[in-house]
């Protein structure tokens, strides 16, 4: 992997709601040194290039921010790509599936030329699906192919979890698993606040009420993309910011254990198949996937969410 300044620099495809609350929140962030934008439309990205530099004399730190072409992705130490067509009211993340690949095959394609050496991650929907035609169209390593996965899905249930317990959601370790779509499960029986295990948490507790709350806070998680979508039109907040974090634990190499979606190769009884589990990113991408233990209707879910996702691939 490449050393200096360049291990800071970052290419964003797709400068729309998403890819522009990315920027944004990487300008705020302060951690990377170069951003370069590129969309199919490239004056929306010049035009946004322009904003976010003119909040430079407010930012931590100084940051090169300009619209490029895929030449740039040569020495790039992250691609992140946003680029599709956006889930419109109603429309589930999987209709959205063949659009979206011929899109990526094409993006994945200008990437390639450019000689680009490093880590791909992307958001575009259904992420899960189309992580998988990055990986295969791109030649990487399945490691440096990272989608943000239920990254998203996860933080939203930690949130909610802390408010119902009335704790700081730092402190809420719970994952939602699976496709980061309408088939994804929570892994209660392996949650923990603080340091107590959800089992013990909820006998302490001892309030019939919880079950059915707990099932209720996971439903709110499960469709609250739709929620948003009903009211704004779009989600892009919650998921730029999610894409810095990933972005940050590569750059930073932290070891950190984030639901990522990436390749399973045997992993939860799953072979050839980019599904979010935990795994530890590293500045080499994936590390290791982490194999929770799953109880018996946990695996059976999580079976029946890859078998959605098979179905819907492109072939
Ligand atoms: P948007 O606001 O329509 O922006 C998409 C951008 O992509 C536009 O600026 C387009 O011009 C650009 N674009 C389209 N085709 C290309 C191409 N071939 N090359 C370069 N640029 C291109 O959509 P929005 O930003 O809201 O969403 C982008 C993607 O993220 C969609 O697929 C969403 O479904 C997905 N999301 C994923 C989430 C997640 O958690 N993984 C969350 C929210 C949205």
């Amino acid at each position: 992997m490449k050393d200096g300044e360049s291990m800071r620099k970052i290419v964003l495809v797709g400068c729309g709601s998403v890819g522009t609350a990315y920027a944004y929140s990487l300008v705020n962030q302060g951690f990377v040194t170069e951003l370069v934008l590129i969309d199919a439309n490239k004056e929306k990205a010049e035009g946004e290039a322009m904003d976010l530099v003119h909040g430079m004399a407010f930012a931590s730190t100084n940051m090169r921010v300009y619209a490029g072409d895929y030449s740039d992705c040569k020495d790039a130490r992250i691609v992140v790509i946003t680029a599709g067509a956006n889930q419109k009211p109603g429309e589930t993340r999987l209709q959205l599936v063949e659009r979206n690949t011929r899109i990526m095959q094409s993006i994945i394609q200008n990437i390639k030329k450019s000689g680009f050496d490093g880590i791909i991650v992307l958001a575009s929907n259904p992420v899960d699906v189309l992580s998988y035609v990055a990986y295969k169209e791109s030649g990487l390593p399945a490691s440096r192919v990272i989608g943000s996965g239920t990254t998203l899905d996860s933080a939203r249930f930690r949130v909610l979890l802390g408010e119902y317990f009335e704790v700081d959601p730092h402190n809420v370790h719970a994952v939602i698993v699976g496709e980061h779509g309408d088939s994804q499960l929570p892994v209660f029986s392996q949650a923990s606040v603080g340091v107590e295990s959800f089992d013990n948490l909820l006998e302490r507790r001892n309030n019939e009420k919880d079950k059915e709350n707990l099932t209720k806070i996971f439903g709110s998680v499960r469709d609250a993309a739709y929620e948003i979508i009903n009211r704004k039109g779009v989600t892009n907040f919650g998921i730029g910011m999610c894409l810095t974090r990933i972005t940050k634990a590569i750059l930073n190499n932290e070891h950190s254990i984030l639901p990522v979606s990436c390749l399973l190769n045997g992993e939860y009884g799953q072979e050839d198949i980019y599904m979010s589990v935990p795994a530890v990113v590293t500045r080499e991408g994936v590390k290791e996937v982490i194999e929770l233990k799953l109880n018996d209707n946990e695996q059976e879910l999580f079976n029946k969410s890859a078998d959605i996702l098979r179905e819907i691939r492109v072939k």
